[in-house]
This record gives C-alpha cells, sequence and structure tokens, in this order.
C-alpha cells in the first residue's frame, strides 16, 4: 500500500477551511493507503505559542482527528515532537536547501511581512515539512491549495538528494480536494481563511456553537449582484458555493440551480443549516473524546512509537548514505 502524509498545525483551532480543505478528506484515505496523521507542534513554534493554549490546541487537534473519524487502528496518529527523526531529517535537508528558493515561498513572504522580527524557523518551516513527509517515503499528501508550493519544494529537496546520494526518497505528489480546496474569507473573498485573522467574522471554528457558526455565514459578506452564480465575477459567492458543496455532496450546478432566483438572505440561512448538520456529529464527538485523556494518551504514545520506528529506518539510511559512521 502506498503512503499518505498530512499534519496539521495546533496553532488554535481549526477553521472550516482546514476542515473542507484537509481534515475531510483524511477519513477515506484510510481505507485504501497507509495513512500518517500528525499534529505538527514543531512547525506550530514557528510563530510564538504560549506553552499552555499549546498543550491544549495538540489535544483539541488530536479529538478533532478522531471525531473527524480518523481510526488509531488503521492510521499512524502522533505528535511531531514524539519522534525526533523530523528535526534530524530538517537539519540534514537544510543543508541541500538553498536559501533564495526559500525566500521565495509565499508563505514565508506573507508570514514574514506580518511580523516585526523574521525568525529563521519561519524559513525554513517548508524544510521541516520536507522531512515529515519524506521520512515515511510518502507518495501522496492531502493538503490545500495553499501547500502546493510547499510539495512542489520537497520534491525538489527529495530529487536533489535522490541525485547526489542514489535512490532514496519517494517523490511525492499533492492530493488537493475536488471542491473547497480553498476556502475564502468570509470577510474578504480574495484572501484564504485562517484561524489567524484577527476578524472572527472571516472564520468559522470546526468548534464553534451552532448559533455562531449561523451567525458568521448571515455576515458573510455577498455583492449588490443579487443572483447566485459560481462565477469569478462573485468570488463571495463562489466561496459560499463551495462550503454547500463540501457539505452537502451536491454540485455547483445544482446548488446554482435550486437557489438562482431565491436570493442571497434564503441560501445563507440553508447554508447555515447544512454546515451545522455537517459539523454536528463531529462536535458532539469532540466532547465525548476530548474529555478523555487517558485514552488520548495511549493513542499518541502508541502512535509515536508507529512513526518512530518508519522514521528511524528511513533516517538511518540517510546517515549512512552521507557518510556518517554508524553507532
Ligand atoms: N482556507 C483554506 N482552504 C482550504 N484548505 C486550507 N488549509 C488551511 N487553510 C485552508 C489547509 O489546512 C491544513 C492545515 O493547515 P495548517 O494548520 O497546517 O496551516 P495553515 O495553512 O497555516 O492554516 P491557517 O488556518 O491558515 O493557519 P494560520 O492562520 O496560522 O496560518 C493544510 O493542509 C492547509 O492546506
Amino acid at each position: 500500500k502506498k503512503v499518505v502524509y498530512s499534519g496539521i498545525q495546533p496553532s488554535g483551532l481549526l477553521t472550516l477551511g482546514n476542515y473542507i480543505g484537509a481534515l475531510s478528506n483524511f477519513r477515506e484515505l484510510q481505507e485504501e493507503y497507509n495513512c500518517l496523521y500528525c499534529i505538527v507542534d514543531m512547525h506550530a513554534i514557528t510563530v510564538a505559542q504560549e506553552p499552555k493554549d499549546l498543550r491544549k490546541n495538540t489535544l483539541d487537534i488530536l479529538s478533532l482527528y478522531l471525531a473527524a473519524g480518523l481510526d488509531p487502528e488503521k492510521s499512524i496518529i502522533y505528535i511531531q515532537s514524539h519522534v525526533p527523526a523530523h528535526a534530524e531529517l530538517a537539519w540534514i535537508l537544510n543543508t541541500i536547501t538553498s536559501v533564495g528558493q526559500l525566500q521565495r515561498m509565499t508563505q514565508f513572504k506573507d508570514k514574514s511581512k506580518r511580523s516585526k522580527e523574521v525568525l529563521a524557523g519561519i524559513l525554513n518551516y517548508p524544510v521541516l515539512m520536507a522531512a515529515d513527509i519524506l521520512l515515511y517515503q510518502s507518495s501522496f499528501v492531502p493538503v490545500g491549495e495553499d501547500q502546493r508550493q510547499h510539495i512542489e519544494l520537497t520534491r525538489d529537496i527529495a530529487q536533489r538528494f535522490n541525485s547526489r546520494y542514489s535512490e532514496t526518497f519517494v517523490i511525492p505528489e499533492i492530493l488537493v480536494s475536488k471542491v473547497g480546496a480553498k476556502i475564502m474569507s468570509l470577510q474578504d473573498p480574495t484572501i484564504k481563511m485562517s484561524k489567524s485573522d484577527p476578524d472572527k467574522n472571516s472564520y468559522i471554528l470546526i468548534l464553534d456553537s451552532e448559533d455562531e457558526t449561523r451567525k458568521k455565514i448571515k455576515r458573510a459578506v455577498t455583492d449588490s449582484i443579487g443572483e447566485i452564480n459560481y462565477s469569478d465575477d462573485q468570488l463571495a459567492i463562489k466561496n459560499l458555493i463551495d462550503i454547500y458543496t463540501a457539505f452537502s455532496g451536491k454540485t455547483s450546478e445544482e446548488v446554482v440551480d435550486y437557489y438562482k432566483d431565491l436570493g442571497y438572505g434564503v441560501f445563507k440561512e440553508d447554508l447555515g443549516e447544512v454546515v451545522v448538520e455537517g459539523l454536528r456529529p463531529i462536535r458532539e464527538r469532540f466532547k465525548e473524546i476530548r474529555s478523555d485523556g487517558e485514552y488520548l494518551e495511549k493513542v499518541y504514545r502508541e502512535g509515536a512509537e508507529k512513526a518512530s520506528y518508519l522514521a528511524n529506518k528511513t533516517l538511518r539510511k540517510v546517515y549512512r548514505k552521507m557518510g556518517f559512521i554508524a553507532k
């Protein structure tokens, strides 16, 4: 079976964008592939984290993984910092990665623009991501469209290593969802929905209350055209249709056909219900799972053990090929 790898940062709770673009696809992949789903705490610290929040967020994301149907019997679910091989391989890959290429990454440019001081961790973020993926000989990486550039870089780094030291890494491919690979802000449809957006109305969190969810959808910006179309001239409506599609399984044509002349009010009202219904099972399971600390610990311990075994195998191979003396 081929390997699927993905991770989510425990940097604040997950948005509808994270859910539609990434998490909602994870469950199905478990049937066909050997999947590893990581909580990437070492990535999260590339922006300042309050230690107690990081601790809480990490267990929240783990619980959300489980609530969304990830099964520790089928997949390896673990916390990045529990497997030191990630940091070790990242160091190695840093030695074959060009600074210029890292500086051209859109995420680096955006994030460094927003911060007073540009830290090396933000620049090297994609190298750690490459290490995550390459350690497990992953073939597919289900992530949102915003991560495409980082996957390209991972491929470059892997190819560079392979050609210098002989075939070592599988060259991974991005796997983007058919709909909703990029969910946009509810307040500005030209930027992606992001949990670090200062405007809370711009995103819906998976763990928002049902009321909040409905309200945020009601408050979402639209336009003055007044007709429902799936078009780049109506980005806000297009985004809402994508969200509707992701939760209902209907196509965008079906949604447009049905709502075309019903007006934005009716559409938003129904969309609120579709999202609330869609998230309800996860929200309910989350509460149960999150309160069972013993179970969570069992899951992440076992996950770390399985992941370490695979990661160390690759790391030993890498060290040997580079000329390090085995101990
Ligand atoms: N708006 C989005 N639409 C579709 N997919 C998205 N993803 C993120 N935003 C969207 C996907 O979610 C996965 C996990 O993301 P992450 O937490 O590792 O990092 P992120 O992309 O930095 O998420 P945010 O919400 O934008 O966080 P901040 O605000 O901290 O930067 C990835 O697969 C990502 O593609």
